[in-house]
Order: structure tokens, then C-alpha cells, then sequence
């Protein structure tokens, strides 16, 4: 017989996320979550997108919402399906994205009464002290009523100010409770910040002294919103802009003024740029070590700099300023626009376009390699030229995408920035193709390939439309060319003890019925006959790629 239901707490977080309109649930399955599953199941109002790690469900849910700009949920069970998503917390703490994390836990009575004691109940682990510090807050509810502020607060808390993740820890117990089906509901609070008049006349004044002014566009300016602000502060002020590698989709790259990826592995022409320019605005970037190089005083040499940052942490960090601005991206240029500014720099953009001509990307690498990533990176650029962006690994094939994809406009590039953690790519792509299912491109290398595969199954289950391209260079590539620099050339564990399988015959079996490995210029060509745009199913690319190919230019004194 079945059993009357009343409305459980796992019926109101179902309609709590329901009513928010996030694109979908990502999850793995367990004992512990299994209630909360079926309920957002009985209501019939949120996907639930089951995919084959408790990582790719985090990641998946960082994919969704960058791109739908809805706060992500991902669950799992107690103790190992709650630490599998550990890393995927990490990302979203260290890239700002806001993801809500329910984990299960076990009935509060088997919970353990002594901290002294390992375990108590199976299964139990203390997820919330493990996320603590990874998280903007960790909710570890002991009744109903403080389930309910849980998912209240920890909705509006992932989104307000510097946004990231928040991580909900519901006892099985808790989760069937009865309650009363009226629920308060509360509101995103938006304080809406001003920037302090004294700031902005000092900004004035550098700005007005300044004779080569140059923007470093971080990825705070997408996170507020604001790409069309920056886009009319560029065309009315003329000031050129570089990129980070966040910041890559939040400014338009078909502008003159555009001057290039900066960074470790920045293009030539963008680090020259910076190293030319004698005002840097750094706006929503953390300056961190990866876009100064480690010799800060290099990085700051001959310069005035103003940073924009919406965390006082991040201004007080390793860079000092000549003016901070704590402010979010949005606030900062509608202020900023209110200036009436116009610099003439095309003297100073044509002084970067000659060493951009001297020394093309496509020429860093050496001459003898069959396929070029340059050429490869610019061919996919223009052969999905109608998806929706690129979903972007780590590894060598990160930075050559970075460097050489060029977006165009409203196209988005998103990669696993602060924690830079492999396996990324494929479920943060399921994200995003569910939040918008249009044409979508995964680019990931041999490696990563390997620490995510099974997600490929998630992607033909579910007929995404996502292009999935392995740059397979046989190896771990960018630690490969670490130890080439730093080992003497001993390769443990990256091309030496390192194997893949056969990729066409693994995707085969995961459901990719369009397959093809490319390994000359002629086979890149043909591509175009395979392809259909816009990206409508799942297609499955892998290019081969010399393993002498490297990621350069690269700053002398970076690790890998
Ligand atoms: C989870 C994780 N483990 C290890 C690393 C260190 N790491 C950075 S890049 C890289 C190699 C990536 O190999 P592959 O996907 O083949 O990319 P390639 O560099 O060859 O383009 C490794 C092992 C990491 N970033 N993340
Ligand atoms: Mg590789």
C-alpha cells in the first residue's frame, strides 16, 4: 500500500529550487540524498541531470550558472559522494561562483556524540568542517526551522557581494520531516554600492596625467555584469584593453583597441603592453601571480595602478595600488562613465601591433610540428564560429586556447581559473548546455580526458550539443614541460609511465555516433564537411598534436 505523503522538508527545498527557475539539479545518487532527489523528482519542475562523479555534478553546476547567471545546485550523499565534490567547491569558492552544495547526512541519531570518535553512523563524515574554508558559508541544520533559514540564506548569501559557494548538510532524518506547506520566502538583499566622490577624483586625476593608459579586464567584470558598461567606457574613452584569462569573455575582442591575453603565458604583444603602458586599471582581477609573473617588481615597474575589486582582501593582496576602488565592476564603470575623457592611443596600440606582427603566436612554437596549436586554436575559432563559446581544460591546450581562440561577440569562454583543477571541462560543458542548450565546444587535453571520461556517457544520454575536442599530445603536457626545464628532461609520470586509450573507439562505445581524429592540415580542412553548424548533437574531434609542441611564450621563473 502506498504511504499517505505529507509535505516534507525535502518537498519545500524541491519547490524552493523550483521556483527559482535554476536550470537543473546535477547529481549522483545515494542513500542519504535519495530523498531530496525523489522529491525534486515528484514535483516534476527541476531537470535532474544524473551524471557519473560527484565532481562533474559540481562542475556541472558551476557550468550552469555562469552561463544562466542562476545560482547552481549540485547533491550528493554522505561521506564519499560529499568529498568527491570537494574540488568542484574549491573552483567555485576561487572563481566566485555561486553554487549551492546539499549534501545528505546521516540520521542525527547515528551522528557521532564525541568529536574524539572517527565515525558513528556509516557513511558519516563531517563534510562541513572539510568545507569550511572553501566555502562562503557551511549551514549544518539541526531542526527544520534552521533547514529553512538554511536554503533561504544560503540562496541569497552564494549571490551577494563577491559571489561563491555555500554548502548545506541535511541530516536523512530532516530531510522527511513534516512541515506546513506556507514558507517564508526571502529576497536577494541588492545593496547597491556608490564610489566614495574623493576615489573618483583621483581616479580623474591619474587618468588625466596618465599618457599611456591601459585596462586589465578581469573575469569581475562578467561576474557583475557589466560587459556592456565596459563596452561603452572603451568606445568613449579609447583607453586599449588587455585580458585576463577570466576576464577573456567579458571584453570584445573584435576592437582595435583590444591588445591580447596577458599573463604567464600571455601573448607577447598583451604582457608588452603592460610593461609599456604608465597607468594599468585593473579592473576585477586579482592580479594574481599567474597574470603578474612571480617578480612583482617587474609587473609594477614604470607604472601608476588603480585596481577595482569588489573584495578589500583581494586589493590588500600582492599587488599595491597607487588608488583601490573597493567596488564591483558594474558600480565602478557607470561612476566612471560619468567622466568626460577621450584618450588618442593609436600611437601607443600601433607601437603593440608591430611587436604583435614580429613576433605572430603561430611562430613561437618550432617549425617542424605537422599541426600548429595556433592553427588548430584559429581553425576552431572560425569552424564554430555560431556556438555558443568554449569550455576550456587545463593544461598546455588551456593557454593555447587562450591565446588563440578569438571570441566573437557574446561568445564565452569559461576555464577553471584560481584552482586550475583537470577534469573540468566536460562536465562544467554539460552545465552550461543544459542552462543553454545551444551549440556548445569542450576543448580538453589527453589528460584530462582521462580524469573525466565517463562524463562523456552523460553527454550522449542526454543528446548535448557540445563539440568535444581532445588536443592529445600523448602526455601531461604542461608538466612535461616543467620537468623538460627543471628535471633535466626526466619525464616520470607525464610521457614517461603515461598511456591513453583509443579515443575514437572510446567514444564509440559512449554513444558519439560523429567521430574523427585529425592529425594533418589537409584532415582539418575536411572538418568542415563533418560539422554542422550551429553544434546540434554531440560530436567527438581529437587532434593529434606533436608532444615537442609547447605552451609559449611563458615567463621565466613560473612553476608549471
Ligand atoms: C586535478 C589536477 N591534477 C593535477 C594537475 C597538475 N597538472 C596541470 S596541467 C597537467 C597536465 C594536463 O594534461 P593534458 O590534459 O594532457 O593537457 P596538456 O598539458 O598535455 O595540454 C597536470 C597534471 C591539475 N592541474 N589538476
Ligand atoms: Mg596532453
Amino acid at each position: 500500500m502506498q504511504k499517505k505523503r505529507g509535505y516534507s522538508l525535502a518537498d519545500h527545498i524541491a519547490k524552493f529550487i523550483a521556483e527559482k527557475n535554476t536550470p537543473a539539479v546535477f547529481q549522483l545518487s545515494g542513500g542519504m540524498i535519495a530523498f531530496m532527489i525523489d522529491a525534486i523528482a515528484r514535483l516534476g519542475k527541476t531537470p535532474i541531470i544524473n551524471v557519473r562523479h560527484e565532481q562533474a555534478a559540481g562542475f556541472a553546476a558551476e557550468g550552469s550558472a555562469r552561463i544562466s547567471r542562476i545560482p547552481g545546485f549540485a547533491m550528493a550523499t554522505s561521506g564519499p559522494g560529499a568529498t568527491n565534490l570537494l574540488t568542484s567547491i574549491a573552483s567555485c569558492y576561487f572563481d566566485s561562483i555561486p553554487v549551492v552544495y546539499i549534501t545528505g547526512q546521516v540520521n542525527q541519531k547515528e551522528l557521532r556524540k564525541n568529536p574524539n570518535q572517527r565515525q558513528n553512523g556509516f557513511q558519516e563524515l563531517d563534510i562541513c568542517n572539510m568545507s569550511r574554508s572553501i566555502t562562503k558559508k557551511v549551514y549544518n541544520p539541526k531542526s527544520a526551522p534552521e533547514v529553512l533559514n538554511a536554503i533561504n540564506e544560503g540562496w541569497s548569501l552564494c549571490q551577494e557581494g563577491r559571489q561563491g559557494p555555500v554548502l548545506i548538510d541535511i541530516p536523512i532524518n530532516l530531510q522527511q520531516e513534516q512541515i506546513e506547506s506556507d514558507f517564508p520566502l526571502i529576497s536577494v538583499s541588492t545593496i547597491k554600492s556608490t564610489i566614495p566622490l574623493n576615489e573618483l577624483s583621483e581616479f580623474k586625476d591619474l587618468l588625466f596625467s596618465a599618457k599611456h593608459p591601459l585596462l586589465l579586464i578581469g573575469g569581475g567584470v562578467r561576474l557583475s555584469n557589466a560587459t556592456e558598461l565596459l563596452s561603452k567606457f572603451i568606445s568613449k574613452t579609447g583607453i586599449p584593453y588587455v585580458s585576463t584569462l577570466l576576464g577573456l569573455d567579458s571584453v570584445s575582442q573584435e576592437n582595435d583597441n583590444y591588445l591580447g591575453f596577458i599573463g604567464s603565458y600571455g601573448n607577447r604583444w598583451a604582457n608588452a603592453a603592460v610593461q609599456q603602458s604608465d597607468l594599468l586599471i585593473a579592473i576585477g582581477s586579482r592580479l594574481d601571480v599567474r597574470q603578474t609573473g612571480n617578480d612583482v617588481s617587474k609587473f609594477v615597474a614604470g607604472k601608476r595602478i588603480i585596481r577595482v575589486d569588489i573584495d578589500e582582501h583581494e586589493l590588500s593582496g600582492r599587488i599595491s595600488s597607487d588608488l583601490a576602488i573597493k567596488s564591483d565592476a558594474s558600480t565602478f564603470l557607470e561612476a566612471a562613465l560619468a567622466i568626460e575623457y577621450k584618450c588618442d592611443s593609436s600611437l601607443f596600440v600601433s607601437r603593440i601591433r608591430e611587436i604583435e606582427r614580429s613576433y605572430p603566436q603561430e611562430l613561437e612554437q618550432q617549425s617542424n610540428l605537422i599541426l600548429n596549436p595556433t592553427v588548430i586554436m584559429r581553425y576552431l575559432s572560425s569552424l564554430f564560429l555560431e556556438s555558443s563559446g568554449y569550455i576550456v581544460d587545463v593544461g598546455q591546450h588551456q593557454m593555447w586556447a587562450a591565446q588563440s581562440i578569438r571570441l566573437k561577440k557574446g561568445q564565452r569562454f569559461l576555464t577553471s581559473g584560481g584552482l586550475g583543477s583537470m577534469g573540468f571541462a566536460l562536465p562544467a560543458s554539460i552545465g552550461a548546455a543544459v542552462a543553454n542548450p545551444s551549440g556548445w565546444v569542450a576543448i580538453l587535453g589527453d589528460g584530462c580526458l582521462q580524469l573525466s571520461a565517463a562524463e562523456l556517457q552523460t553527454i550522449t544520454q542526454y543528446k548535448l550539443p557540445i563539440a568535444v575536442c581532445v588536443i592529445n599530445n600523448g602526455q601531461h603536457g604542461m608538466v612535461a614541460q616543467f620537468q623538460e626545464e627543471n628535471m633535466d628532461g626526466r619525464l616520470t609520470g607525464t610521457r614517461e609511465g603515461f598511456s591513453n586509450p583509443n579515443f575514437q573507439e572510446l567514444a564509440k562505445a559512449h554513444g558519439f555516433k560523429k567521430v574523427a581524429r585529425i592529425s594533418t592540415k589537409e584532415e582539418l580542412e575536411e572538418l568542415r564537411c563533418l560539422v554542422k553548424n550551429p553544434i546540434d548533437e554531440p560530436i567527438f574531434l581529437e587532434f593529434i598534436v606533436d608532444s615537442q609542441a609547447k605552451a609559449l611564450p611563458k615567463m621565466s621563473g613560473n612553476r608549471e
